[in-house]
């Protein structure tokens, strides 16, 4: 047995090697440049509100709506800067804010400009 042993041991030391470099290789390959790191931020789109309603992030942040509800809505920004055009079930629409301000948007089924009915604002800071 003790011949059995001294024979396993270094192909188990080999082994753990391996599994090591495999595991660093992964990481390695999924750490992505910070440079392309980017900031998201999600709001629902439901019947018919926006959620959450008011939303603050950072500037460079790309914000994701996404319609959860069963009627038809839209994103539209108050001063003509985006616009989703009608978002049924499931679509998504998505803006990237870069500079810091205060975005004011609605619905245009369920809303008017002015923070009227369905609506919503993304606050933008500096980044
Ligand atoms: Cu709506």
């Amino acid at each position: 047995m003790k011949l059995a042993n001294k024979r396993i041991l270094p192909l188990s030391a080999l082994s753990l090697a391996l599994a090591a470099a495999a595991l660093l290789a992964v990481w390695t390959q999924s750490s992505p440049p910070t440079e392309a790191l980017s900031q998201q931020a999600a709001v629902s789109a439901g019947d018919n509100f926006f959620e959450p309603k008011s939303l603050t992030v950072t500037a460079g942040t790309t914000v994701v709506w996404t319609a959860t509800g069963a009627l038809p809505h839209t994103v539209t920004s108050d001063t003509g800067q985006f616009g989703s055009g009608t978002l049924n079930t499931g679509n998504t629409f998505q803006f990237t804010f870069s500079q810091p301000g205060t975005y004011a948007y609605y619905c245009q089924f369920h809303g008017t400009s002015g923070g009227v009915g369905m609506s919503g604002t993304v606050v933008v800071q500096g980044g």
